[in-house]
């Protein structure tokens, strides 16, 4: 029974996402396509139409998807028109976040995303990379004029979208700079550190933003209902960055389509962070000494004493105890806005390997 009902659940976002999938095509001509008739400007759009195929559509768009899931889920008998704008926001929810991965991947001197190169590492792209990602968030504002301006909700939205990114970017601060010490300095990694910056560089824009744009559109747009869903969709972003930090480590690269930088990178992580928590003296040592460096050796040594450590364990105890807490809290907030709306989100990152 509840195999069906989980089956079924699967079988509708998966039709969603075809229906989502079918609309980037018609989003890329339309933001290309007169430019490249125009002389004057028609290198730039050629370059940029290749910029959206290459860094938007092969992601797992969790986010984006769920603009309109969420959207279904508030209005239920919905026009087809409605639902078209709906997948038109998810893909800008895409949109900002390959603008961010862009960005985030020549930050973190990453390799891989999503199974291919980085942009960045493009031979041909390099530094216009940095560009590239400007022109991918500029976008999103001639979507929401495109397609939203005649609308009530076109004001919130474009507010919500500006001001998302400058929560993100206040957090890809704090993470970069946090990383930036000269050396090791093991002192401001601190779970209190850790949170602020996960809450800002991801939790806003990956979860409150989607569902966000959906209580706007269905014309929830009080305070309250906003505070509360917010409450609940930090909590799952903060969630989801452990699960991201960790399979930085642990994950397949073959299977979450890159490979981790974390310890290399001095990243004040998840699993750095719980490691100094429960590590002896010695140990503790032996992280200041291997941590930040790019050797594979160093790297190992890190690696060895993580296992030591038994952090696998522990973050398999913590990602239970963190799912039965968000759904909890789920299910002990009252709002205008469905439990499933919640519930749905929770289901696609619960155990992901991804
Ligand atoms: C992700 O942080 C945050 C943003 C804003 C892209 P990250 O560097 O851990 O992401 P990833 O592991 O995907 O590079
Ligand atoms: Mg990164
Ligand atoms: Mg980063
Ligand atoms: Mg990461």
């Amino acid at each position: 029974m509840e195999q069906n009902g989980s089956d079924a659940k699967k079988l509708k976002s998966s039709t969603e996402l075809a229906e989502f999938d079918a609309l980037f095509l018609e989003l890329v001509d339309e933001l290309t396509k007169n430019e490249i008739k125009n002389p004057e400007i028609a290198d730039a759009f050629i370059w940029f139409k290749e910029v959206l195929h290459y860094n938007v559509p092969f992601g797992k768009k969790n986010r984006g998807v769920s603009v309109v899931t969420s959207y279904k889920h508030l209005v239920p008998e919905a026009s087809e028109a409605d639902l078209k704008i709906a997948r038109v926001l998810g893909w800008c929810v895409e949109l900002l976040q390959a603008f961010f991965l862009v960005a985030d991947d020549i930050m973190d001197n990453s390799l891989t995303r999503r199974g291919q190169p980085c942009w960045y590492k493009k031979e041909k792209v390099g530094n216009t990379a940095i560009n590239d990602s400007f022109f991918l968030e500029c976008t999103i504002y001639s979507l929401l004029k495109k397609y939203i301006r005649d609308k009530p909700y076109y004001l919130s939205i474009m507010e919500l979208f500006l001001e998302t990114t400058l929560q993100t970017v206040t957090g890809q601060c704090l993470d970069l700079t946090t990383a930036a010490s000269e050396g090791v300095d093991f002192s401001k990694f601190t779970m209190e550190r850790y949170s602020a910056i996960v809450k800002w560089k991801t939790a806003f824009y990956s979860f409150y933003l989607p569902v966000a744009i959906a209580m706007y559109m269905a014309g929830i747009s009080d305070g309250e209902s906003h505070t509360k869903a917010k409450t609940i969709l930090l909590q799952m972003g903060h969630f989801f960055q452990v699960q991201d930090d960790y399979l930085d480590c642990y994950g397949a690269p073959e299977v979450i389509g890159k490979v981790g930088t974390d310890i290399q990178d001095n990243k004040c992580g998840w699993l750095i962070v719980k490691a100094l928590e429960i590590a002896s003296d010695e140990q503790k040592e032996k992280l200041q000494a291997n941590y930040a460096r790019w050797e594979t050796e160093a790297v190992e040594k890190v690696k060895a004493i993580y296992r030591d450590l038994k952090l696998e364990d522990v973050y398999k105890q913590y990602e239970e105890s963190s799912h039965e807490e968000i759904t909890n809290l789920i299910n002990s907030i009252a709002s205008a806005v469905p439990k499933e709306v919640f519930l749905d989100f929770a289901s696609k990152i619960y155990k992901r390997e991804k």
